[in-house]
């Protein structure tokens, strides 16, 4: 199973969880940020900067936007600014793959909504549009994200 990651500058590339978890440069227990969850975790902004200076993408620019994917069509958008204590959930604490959300899990404390905790991230997409930022976040399956969902204000 690899997750694909599809960046406006840098393209389409592809980790295993082994790979993508070796590039993050810290990992930490995930109850560190959210309570009740176990298992180990990376930040997700610490992530990307860490990677993006691995690829041959311009330096200084800011994403405003990511999208993921989960194996069962299950989406989330969401404005880059309500990352900043995003994490990926990536292996149980004894170091075995995830049995629940395999391969990865996105956490988002402090997000607008708990349903952005996509389990089973399966595709990540990184956008840099200005207008992508200012765009509530979404969620819901892939093509049946109801008008209703789209103009939901964050509570
Ligand atoms: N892949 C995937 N991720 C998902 C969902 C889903 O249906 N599929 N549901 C979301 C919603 S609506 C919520 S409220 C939380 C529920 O997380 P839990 O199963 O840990 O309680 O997961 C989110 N992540
Ligand atoms: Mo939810």
């Amino acid at each position: 199973m690899t997750i694909e990651i599809i960046d406006e500058y840098v393209g389409r590339v592809r980790y295993t969880v082994n790979e993508l978890a070796a590039i993050a440069p810290r990992k930490f227990p995930v109850q560190e940020r959210v309570s009740g969850v176990t298992g180990n975790a990376f930040d997700w902004p610490a992530w990307y900067e860490a990677w993006i200076r691995t690829q041959q993408a311009e330096p200084g620019r800011t994403p405003t936007r990511l999208e993921i994917e989960g194996a069962d069509e299950f989406q989330a958008g969401i404005p880059w600014s309500e990352l900043e204590q995003a994490l990926v959930l990536y292996e149980q604490e004894d170091g075995s793959p995830l049995a629940k959300g395999y391969p990865i899990r996105l956490y988002v404390p402090g997000g607008s909504s708990e349903c952005l905790n996509v389990k089973s991230v399966v595709r990540i997409r990184i956008l840099y549009a200005e207008e992508a930022a200012e765009k509530a976040a979404t969620y819901g399956f892939k093509n049946t994200i109801t008008p209703e969902q789209l103009l939901k204000p964050r509570s």
